[in-house]
């Protein structure tokens, strides 16, 4: 059959190293799994099918140990065995695990161990990931546990199965056919993907919500879908509009402090618990773009989150609640979520996080950190990231978003002091918040290989490990996803990691380098057009971003500026009020300079500019060569594919370069550089 990319990292592929395939015939014998349980069930499933496709021989399963080589997977409570071993369990939490290798009843023998079924579902697929990856299972002594508790995927998935910014098909979820045909094998498939990373919740459907979703005909479908991800430890959430009560059934307003409003809610909340019992919550745009919300009604974001999260407290849901608000109104739109909840800081209830994009602005290449982070010292937040490439060439350019992902977690607030990283933030490290969590928007559709471009599945699979652990590299994770998505070969990894490394501050290079932002033609977002155009709403056109002048080029935000670098802790401030304290690759969000101001390298900022854009195409020409020179070592049907892609891809980065190099020499009247545009 063709290789498609639809098994994504659960390939279970024969191991190539010999000697390591005999260590995995030798310690895999009997797979030991003493109950009956839905997740566990899935557990035994995923370890047989993984198990024998991996090493060529079956794993037969029994219930208790009887010979050399058991793999034992479960808690204390389901395996008399485990709790024999009297392993230390109590820093795992309830979704962390252990995987040892120990004797048992003098037999040798793998145990992977946790406090829930769920844990062991997340050890059986570590485990499946060591074998995947080529590690030694001799002495093992591994203790994991999730960084933050909630780590969910949105989906920007309409009722009509168009999705928003997806690139990948239709939605996943066929609405037509639901719930009777909920046992299409794609959505076990999906959950299967999730779990693999300790993803434990997922939003079906877009923040740009439709009020239909909370009506008995599509909260039954919703419900046969929570059915499918339930034993996989997935717990499901829906996007709600906030003026619901008034486009279902009448009402006049919304108001969050109106009696009736509230217990509209309260009665509509109680509803969608009866079909879904283990319901996960609401997530909610509100304010932002065109979507009603609290403001609607004179309230501010507490009084409409704390409303829908008293409604769903008695059934333990919880409200995220997106940050992502700006109106052409504001000076300064980098300010506006910063303005607009800061305020409000420790008024929320317990039960509603504050789902905060990584960068002040929007998913774009380069954004320096949102401010609220180190800021919302009393709000349970949560970290929102992009997987599909609204701002990465959708599904045609390749984009691993690892590197961005990394950056993100590894800012540094300052909040208390130096080492307060927004990734130590969202683990609860720095303040003692009641819920943490971890989101991203995901792509997939009825794409055969599910997101389009085979690449977007490392971004999907980056977002999942680093939920799971917020201290992991860029590249260690895009190794791990390499060996499991393509081979183990070494000469393989060594060029494929230069392509993992490159490829996103390839698409910074060629679209806006040093700092630029948005130079997007408006609405698809795809190509430039960094042109002054008039018409239209003013935060939506490139020039409000770039601000390029004969004189010069970059929005100030220092305080001869919008000031928004006040919003960030000290010495940041102090930083980035000046250009040379500022790091160059953010150098143009924070100042408005000269065209010949002198950068780092000695040449000007429009010679730096230039050459940056040149070296953005150049990169995709590098990752061009890489890909022909791993062809042997890939399928014809992904080497295909990506090869035709890139192609797209080097197109497009010209464009990109031709574009705006060309608008801004049109504003600038300098010569190009000598030698620029490199010839191809
Ligand atoms: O990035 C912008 C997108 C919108 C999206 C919005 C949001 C779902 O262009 O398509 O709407 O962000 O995050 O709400």
């Amino acid at each position: 059959f063709a290789e498609d990319g639809y098994r994504m990292w659960l390939r279970y592929e024969p191991v190539a190293d010999q000697s390591l395939q005999q260590q995995y015939r030798k310690s895999l014998q009997q797979l030991v799994i003493n109950t009956d349980d839905a997740t566990l069930a899935i557990a035994k499933q995923e370890l047989q099918a993984g198990i024998s496709g991996l090493t060529g021989q079956a794993i037969p399963h029994s219930r208790q140990v009887s010979e050399h080589g058991a793999l034992l997977v479960g808690t204390p409570q389901s395996s008399q065995d485990i709790a024999n071993l009297k392993l230390d369990l109590s820093a795992l939490g309830p979704e962390g695990f252990r995987i040892v290798s120990a004797d048992i009843a003098g037999k040798r023998a793998t145990i992977v161990a946790a406090n829930s079924n769920k844990g062991a579902l997340y050890g059986s697929f570590h485990f499946l990931r060591l074998l995947q990856t080529e590690q030694s299972i001799n002495s093992l002594e591994i203790s994991s546990a999730p960084s933050v508790q909630h780590r969910v995927v949105n989906h920007w998935d309409n009722l009509n199965r168009l999705v928003e910014r997806g690139y990948a098909g239709l939605s996943l979820w066929d609405w037509g056919t639901l719930p009777a045909y909920k046992d299409n094998p794609r959505y076990r498939d999906y959950a299967r993907i999730n779990a693999s990373l300790g993803i434990n919740g997922t939003v079906i459907n877009n923040v740009n919500a439709d009020a239909r979703i909370l009506t008995d005909q599509f909260l039954e479908k919703a419900a046969a879908l929570a059915d499918v991800f339930r034993p996989y430890g997935i717990k499901l959430y829906l996007s709600v509009k906030f003026n619901s009560p008034m486009l279902l059934d009448g009402f006049e307003t919304a108001d969050p402090l109106d009696a009736d409003v509230q217990k509209w809610w309260q009665a509509r909340v109680k509803k969608v618990y009866e079909y879904i019992p283990d319901f996960g919550g609401f997530l909610v745009k509100a304010n932002s773009e065109g979507q009603p919300g609290p403001q609607d009604f004179n309230r501010n974001h507490a009084d409409g989150a704390n409303m829908l999260a008293e409604a769903l407290e008695p059934f333990g849901g919880i409200v995220f609640w997106r940050a992502f608000v700006y109106a052409p109104e504001q000076g300064d739109r980098f300010r506006e979520a910063y303005d607009e909840f800061m305020p409000l800081d420790g008024t929320f209830k317990d039960n509603v996080i504050v789902q905060i994009k990584n960068g002040p602005i929007d998913f774009q290449p380069r954004e320096p950190f949102s401010p609220l982070f180190g800021s919302l010292e009393k709000t349970n937040i949560a970290l929102e990231l992009q997987v599909t490439q609204e701002y990465f060439g959708f599904s045609y350019h390749l984009a691993y978003q690892g590197p961005l992902f990394t950056e993100a977690l590894n800012a540094d607030t300052y909040a208390k002091g130096e080492g307060s990283t927004v990734g130590k933030i969202l683990a609860g490290e720095v303040f003692d918040y009641k819920q943490t969590g971890m989101a991203a928007v995901i792509n997939p559709g009825n794409s055969r290989n599910w997101t389009s471009h085979p690449f977007v599945q490392s971004s999907w699979y980056a977002f999942g490990r680093l939920a799971w652990d917020v201290n992991l590299t860029s590249a260690a994770i895009g190794e791990e996803w390499l060996r499991q998505t393509f081979n183990n070969d070494t000469g393989f990894i060594e060029s494929m990691q230069e392509i993992m490394a490159i490829s996103r501050e390839a698409g910074v290079n060629y679209r806006m380098p040093l700092g630029l932002t948005h130079l997007y033609a408006q609405g698809h977002h795809y190509g430039p057009a960094p042109w002054h155009d008039k018409s239209g709403r003013a935060d939506w056109t490139a020039y409000y971003y770039h601000q390029a002048t004969k004189d010069g080029v970059g929005f100030d935000r220092t305080a001869s500026g919008s000031n928004a670098i006040e919003q960030y802790h000290s010495p940041l401030d102090q930083m980035y009020a000046k250009p040379e304290s500022t790091p160059e690759d953010i150098l143009l969000w924070f100042h408005h300079l000269g065209w010949d101001y002198k950068m780092g390298s000695g040449r000007t900022l429009w010679h730096e500019l230039v050459y940056k854009y040149d070296t953005g195409v150049a990169q995709v020409e590098k990752m061009q060569a890489t890909w022909e020179s791993v062809k042997d070592f890939v399928d014809t049907e992904r080497y295909q594919r990506v090869k035709a892609l890139l192609k797209v891809q080097l197109r497009d980065a010209k464009h990109w370069r031709d574009a705006c190099i060309s608008y801004f020499q049109s504003v600038n009247g300098l010569p190009l550089p000598k030698g620029s545009p490199k010839p191809a």
